[in-house]
């Protein structure tokens, strides 16, 4: 299950992988209505029947919990898997995942590196996320566990950089990055 994340995050990369079709064929089809952008219900629609989403399930457990959502998002940041975030990692990944300024002034010297030692171990971070409660903005039925439409709709709200409600090609290429 920790590799929610990732394959969540990445299920465009591995969906498309397969398939011979260029990006801007993938956008379309994404698109499904044609008019230039990727809406919350057609991301929702192609993420949640993509085969490739359900490879994380290995449990059958469709939910994912507060601590796996934690783990899978600090692997995802842990960049070079040394199990700490540095303050490389720590700069991109808030660039990245944090970008609608619930951290907006976290850095490692304020707050984030409780023990001092200039790194950000998983403790740290999960602290930060929960005193911001990131999961519960994704959790949007507030039972503790996300399901299959909440992850689609926080992964929507990452790739809709501008939070316009609407995935530009523009965005959609931030993120896509299988070529
Ligand atoms: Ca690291
Ligand atoms: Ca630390
Ligand atoms: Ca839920
Ligand atoms: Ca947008």
């Amino acid at each position: 299950m920790k590799q929610f994340f990732y394959t969540g995050l990445a299920v465009i990369f591995l969906a498309t992988a397969c398939q011979p079709d260029t990006r801007n064929n993938r956008y379309d089809n994404w698109d499904t209505n044609q008019n230039s952008g990727i809406d919350d219900q057609e991301f929702e629609q192609a993420f949640t029947t993509s085969p490739y989403y359900d490879q994380w399930n290995d449990d059958d457990n469709r939910m994912v919990s507060r601590s796996e959502f934690t783990q899978g998002f600090f692997q995802m940041i842990d960049k070079d898997n040394d199990g700490a975030l540095s303050e490389q990692e720590w700069q991109h990944g808030k660039e990245s995942y944090f970008s609608d300024a619930v951290v907006d002034n976290e850095s490692l010297l304020d707050g984030l590196d409780q023990n001092n030692d200039r790194v950000v171990q998983s403790a740290e971070f999960q602290k930060m996320l929960d005193d911001v409660d990131y999961f519960s903005k994704w959790d949007k039925d507030g039972n503790s566990e996300l399901d299959e439409p909440e992850v689609a709709k926080g992964v929507f709200s990452m790739w809709d950089t501008d939070g316009n409600g609407v995935i530009e090609a523009a965005e959609y290429e931030l993120w896509d990055n299988t070529p």
